[in-house]
């Protein structure tokens, strides 16, 4: 795995080993190596409505890698201070967030899958939903 670019947010553009061969591609994703932590839950998300924002929203502990093993969309990132979009176009490119993150993803493709790996079980206490209470808890040294 390569770090294609170091953000100004606490995220990672990752590009993930494709192996190819004449029968076609192949990417493998490992725990704490070309993903940077242990493994605990795999989520993907399909057959988005057109022209729909999901998330919007931050996680207190989980960190994530996401990946579009099918087709494209693009996520919005906003540490309360700076934001960045990030294309997310081919199953070999990943995006890694840290938690406290606020993340948007938009403009899916009809043929989008996007798969989320986290290092965490699902708890929806850990989600700040609000984007004025994430932007106060950044200002006051909360997060
Ligand atoms: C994130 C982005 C990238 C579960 O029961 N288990 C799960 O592991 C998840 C992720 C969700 N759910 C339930 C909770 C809701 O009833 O599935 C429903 C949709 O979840 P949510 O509205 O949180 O989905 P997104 O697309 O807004 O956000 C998800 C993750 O929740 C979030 O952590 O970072 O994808």
């Amino acid at each position: 795995m390569l770090v294609l670019e170091k953000t100004k947010i606490d995220a990672q553009v990752l590009d993930f080993t494709i192996m190819g061969d004449e029968r076609g591609q192949l990417i493998a994703l490992e725990e704490d190596m070309n993903i940077p932590f242990e493994l605990k839950r795999v989520f993907y998300i399909y057959n988005t409505v057109g022209d729909i924002r999901r998330g919007n929203h931050a996680n207190r502990f989980s960190r994530q890698v996401l990946v579009c093993t099918s087709g494209s969309c693009k996520i919005h990132l906003d540490n309360g201070v700076e934001t960045m979009e990030v294309d997310l176009d081919r199953p070999n490119k990943g995006l890694y967030i840290a938690n406290n993150v606020w993340r948007e993803m938009y403009d899916f493709s009809e043929d989008c899958v996007l798969m989320v790996l986290s290092n965490k079980l699902y708890d929806p206490d850990e989600y700040i939903r609000d984007h004025k209470v994430f932007n106060e808890m950044v200002k006051n040294n909360l997060l």
